[in-house]
């Protein structure tokens, strides 16, 4: 075990004496650990937060608490287990949500939920109706939920600002890469508009804003050994937006029939059979609580959100590589082609994810 990071484990107010650190999972931002302890402490989670990506972690940590918290008391009140449906943020000694260590970097530690299932992808339609169900069972617990959240990364899912960091990105062409990429660029542009005339629903009201997790691909939910959703967990990004990107994230992710970054495009396409699947789980809990404009807009934002991606990809690319962690020189461009392929996939679909959608809420409202 490294000994600079149990120095650093030390600093929260962990139970048990530690006896193991290592790394654990597949995110994209942050640095993130298992700590193991002796006899019947819980374990923890430790995770060094990517201080380029959230300049401020301190309210990012306010967030997960305020967030938590009000999870916490619902499932209480539900009678559920409040320790396996909810996160639980450890404090440090000083009662700090973050630790900042003398580099500057910052640390955070929550509790590790024993006997979970994490998935990359998602093998059956049960399992996308089961995290359909779980996501909208997470907005629906925060449908009360009133307190102010900071905004962590600016404009995260707003294409419109997109837009605007999309623009510089080509006029500084850092890489020297934009002069081949004019057929990706094209896909880019000839979308801009419809998904601008989508933004301005949310802008303008038409679409309500709600608490959102913003980040729902399927490892960021956590399943029983039943198949149930206990929680959603990597919080970072739970902010007020629109709760549209909550579904069309995860369609983005549970109905792709291949990977995020499949260099073989064959195996891409959006499977109708799990965005049913998704889409009942989803709407069982939510459509009585959702208005017309957000029913009717559903298929559209798993849309919305596939094309952000293919940018926020393409635009990472484009930069030279300094956003998301690559595991080879030309990562992020096989991401863009991969996440290009789902999103044509879905616009050949998109009537029928319509009629699907239109069916569904009908079902439940
Ligand atoms: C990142 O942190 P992680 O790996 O769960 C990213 C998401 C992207 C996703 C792509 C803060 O998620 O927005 O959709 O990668 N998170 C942030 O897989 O940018
Ligand atoms: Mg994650």
């Amino acid at each position: 075990m490294k000994e600079a990071l149990k120095k650093i484990a030390e600093q929260f107010a962990l139970e048990g004496a530690i006896t193991s650190i290592d790394s654990l999972g597949e995110g994209f931002i942050n640095d993130t650990f298992i700590v193991r302890t002796q006899g019947d402490a819980p374990d923890y989670i430790l995770q060094r937060k990517n201080k380029e990506i959230f300049p401020d972690v301190p309210a990012m940590m306010e967030n997960i608490r305020k967030v938590t918290e009000h999870i916490r008391r619902q499932v209480i009140a539900e009678g559920g287990d409040p320790m396996r449906e909810a996160m639980t943020v450890v404090p440090t000694h000083d009662g700090k949500l973050c630790y900042e260590d003398e580099a500057g970097e910052f640390w955070a530690v929550t509790v590790f939920i024993a006997d979970t299932i994490a998935y990359n992808k998602a093998d059956s339609p049960e399992l996308a109706r089961k995290g359909g169900e779980g996501i909208g069972k997470f907005q629906a617990q925060l449908a009360d939920f009133t307190e102010p959240l900071a905004e962590t990364i600016k404009g995260f899912h707003n294409i419109r600002h997109r837009f605007v960091q999309w623009d510089e990105a080509i006029a500084r062409d850092a890489a020297g890469r934009c002069r081949e990429l004019s057929e990706e660029i094209g896909w880019i542009e000839s979308r801009r508009e419809e998904m601008l005339a989508f933004w301005a629903l949310v802008e303008n009201g038409t679409i309500p804003t709600r608490v959102t997790h913003n980040d729902t691909k399927i490892n960021n939910i956590l399943f029983d050994r039943e198949g149930r959703v206990l929680c959603a967990i990597d919080l970072d990004t739970v902010m007020n937006s629109t709760s549209l990107n909550d579904f069309g994230d995860a369609i983005r992710s549970y109905c792709n029939t291949g990977d995020e970054d499949d260099r073989n495009l064959e195996r891409v396409s959006m499977s109708i059979e799990m965005f049913a699947a998704y889409t009942d789980g989803y709407l069982s809990q939510r459509a009585p609580q959702l208005c017309q404009a957000e029913i009717d807009h559903l298929a559209f934002s798993a849309r919305y959100i596939t094309y952000e991606q293919v940018l926020r990809f393409l635009m990472d690319y484009i930069d030279g590589d300094k956003y998301y962690k690559t595991k080879y020189a030309d990562h992020n461009l096989v991401r863009t082609h991969a996440q290009y392929k789902l999103l044509q996939s879905m616009e050949e679909q998109y009537p029928e994810m319509c009629r699907i959608v239109r069916e569904t809420a009908a079902k439940y409202r």
